[in-house]
């Protein structure tokens, strides 16, 4: 495992080109990518077996962000892991870029899974799962939904087939910022009590700090040393966590970020 102050490090430097990038457009899902910030530190910097040199290697690790509109997080942790130059995120959604606003496997070195229709995206990841199973392959498959997201049948339609398949290669995590496009999760459509849903579905359930990098560590050593079911682990996060300007706020989904607020909120995170 690497040292959590490394981690942090990296957090914080997604945090950073994640601002940066969305403030060169103008405008982005600057909420939803900051709140998965540091289970993509722990992912990219820790625990997938993947390699910026040999992206498509067959038994790499597989990554799903179901919740696509976090792509500006994915890219910039990609840059930061060596997959393309950190000056191509200034091209975020740009006309003719390779990194659209939602991530996209046909335009981005790194990504496996075209997402940004909500609920589409981890039934991708169950089905590479399965293939796991069937290959008797070593590699896992990683995926991230939202807790808006969970609203989606889909989600439960491939919740029910992973765990009734036993794909143990599987670790899910939810971003359980407890907010979505135009309100609080709990009073759109709840979702709670998520934990019971996941374990009714036969799954092994962890509810954990999401900006805890060692609680995020362990609950993934947790979750492969656990056999005959796949793994939620639910990260307790905050939309926008780092950045002064919309940290905790609902109107952080999709907003206007200058270059200025970037500049100030970069400065003070920690
Ligand atoms: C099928 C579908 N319906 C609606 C949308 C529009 N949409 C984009 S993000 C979002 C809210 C998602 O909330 P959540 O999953 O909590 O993600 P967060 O904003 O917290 O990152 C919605 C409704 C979509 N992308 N796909
Ligand atoms: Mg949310």
């Amino acid at each position: 495992m690497k040292e959590k102050q490394y981690l942090e490090e990296q957090a914080k430097e997604i945090r950073k080109h994640t601002i940066n990038c969305i403030a060169h457009l103008g405008v982005g899902h600057v909420g939803g990518s900051l709140s998965i910030a540091d289970v993509l530190a722990v992912l990219y910097f820790d625990e997938m077996d993947i390699d910026p040199k040999e992206p498509l290697k067959a038994d790499r690790d597989r990554f799903v962000l179901s919740k696509g509109h976090g792509g500006p997080a994915v890219y910039s942790a990609l840059a930061l892991k060596g997959y393309f130059d950190v000056e191509i995120l200034k091209t975020l959604n740009a006309p003719n870029t390779k990194l659209p606003s939602h991530t996209d496997k046909n335009l981005t070195i790194g990504v496996d899974m075209t997402t940004g229709s909500l609920g589409q995206g981890f039934s991708a990841a169950v089905g590479m799962a399965k293939a796991v199973q069937i290959d008797k392959a070593p590699y896992y498959v990683y995926a991230i939904i939202g807790d808006g997201e969970s609203q989606e049948g889909q989600i439960w339609e491939a919740s029910m087939f992973a765990g009734s398949q036993k794909l143990d290669h599987l670790i899910a995590f939810t971003d359980y910022n407890k907010m979505q496009i135009d309100g609080e999760t709990m009073t759109v459509n709840n979702i709670a009590p998520l934990d019971k849903k996941w374990e009714a579905f036969n799954w092994h359930v962890q509810s954990i700090d999401g900006h805890d990098i060692e609680a995020i560590q362990n609950a993934i050593s947790e979750a492969k040393q656990t056999t005959n079911k796949p793994s939620m682990i639910i990260l307790n996060t905050i939309k926008g966590k780092g950045a002064s300007f919309c940290e905790g706020n609902i109107g952080s989904h999709n907003m206007p970020v200058t270059k200025e607020m970037a500049e100030e909120a970069i400065a003070r995170l920690k």
